[in-house]
């Protein structure tokens, strides 16, 4: 049994992560309304699970974490544009977010849609300019490989064309695959795009950060992929434990909502042994990579792949 302090360790990197941001913001005039609609949404108290992956995934390799900090901040602005514009009254239309209102209710439609713009542009801005925010900040050819990596990831063969075959499942929910094994298969596509993506480029952005071997990358791909899933099922899960009406109904798609998830699909029993069997996978994953010091280092890694499935949140 691990004595790994994950919540120290976590804690320990929001700080890094939330003053790095704060660092980036600092050169942007605190008074303009646009800055302050993407800090609203920045700093609402994100659990930064993709920033810690980067900078665990770089102490794994034998890195200083550091290395790992501006793809880190790109990552959690990519991530926190994601959720404004899928908060918006056109996408899921949701009045808070991270226990605070929305962006589009705390400000307006057109400013919430122009924060997640500059939320995102700037992200790659300061992946290609790190100087005056990073001390340590990788060389310009990596910079140069994070950014198509992280682009790909975040665009339309990652994220945005996730949420829009999510969108599509949940407007016509008539054209899904009929047959149980095709509907899962599906389900698996919508979500390795939509939220495993940004999970498995936060993995990756750490690795080519620290500068990893075509071995390393291998293995750290195969754990991100599964602890990507594990990571949406468990969202699912979450859902639909936080909410009393969807239990019971665990057959198809959720039939309060029209939607297909983890639970409709397998029950809420299979959902949980699926995401332990992901976690396992993740885990065999570090196993496979042999190098001397990679199996100490990379606790933290192995602590965040238990973490995702026993989380309240
Ligand atoms: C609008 C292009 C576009 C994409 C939106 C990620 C996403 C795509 C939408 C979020 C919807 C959602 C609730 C997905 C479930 C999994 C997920 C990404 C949850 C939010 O991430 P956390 O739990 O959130 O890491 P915090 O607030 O802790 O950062």
């Amino acid at each position: 049994m691990s004595t790994f302090d994950l919540s120290g360790y976590l804690l320990r990197n929001r700080k890094l992560i939330d003053e790095a941001l704060i660092n980036v913001f600092d050169e942007l005039d605190p008074q303009r309304e646009l800055v302050q609609a993407m800090m609203h949404s920045l700093m609402a108290g994100g659990k930064r699970v993709r920033p810690a992956l980067a900078l665990a995934t770089a102490h794994a390799l034998g890195a200083d974490p550091l290395i790992a900090l501006p793809a880190s901040c790109a990552i959690e602005m990519i991530h926190t544009y994601s959720l404004i514009h899928d908060d918006l009254p056109g996408m899921d239309d949701d009045d808070l977010r991270r226990g605070v209102p929305t962006c589009h209710k705390q400000f307006s439609e057109a400013t919430a849609i122009l924060a997640g713009d500059g939320l995102l542009t700037h992200a790659f801005h300061i992946l290609a300019a790190p100087g005056s925010c990073f001390k340590v900040f990788p060389d310009a050819e990596t910079r140069l490989i994070l950014v198509k990596k992280i682009s790909a990831a975040a665009g339309i063969n990652g994220m945005v064309e996730g949420q829009m075959l999510d969108m599509q499942a949940e407007k016509k929910p008539e054209d899904l695959p009929a047959d149980s094994a095709d509907a899962l298969a599906h389900l698996k596509k919508i979500h390795r795009h939509k939220t495993g993506a940004m999970i498995e480029v936060s993995v990756a952005s750490g690795a080519i950060s620290a500068g990893a071997n075509k071995e390393a990358l291998n293995a750290l791909g195969t754990y991100a992929q599964n602890i990507g899933l594990a990571f949406q099922v468990m969202d699912d899960i979450l859902n639909v434990e936080g909410d009393p009406k969807v239990m019971g109904k665990a057959v198809g798609t959720d039939a309060l909502h029209d939607k297909m998830t983890f639970p409709a699909l397998l029950g809420l029993e299979g959902s949980k042994d699926f995401s332990k069997q992901l976690v396992a996978n993740a885990l065999a994953a570090l196993d496979s990579y042999k190098e001397k010091e990679f199996k100490e280092k990379s606790e933290p890694l192995r602590a965040i792949a238990g973490y995702i499935i026993n989380r309240n949140r």
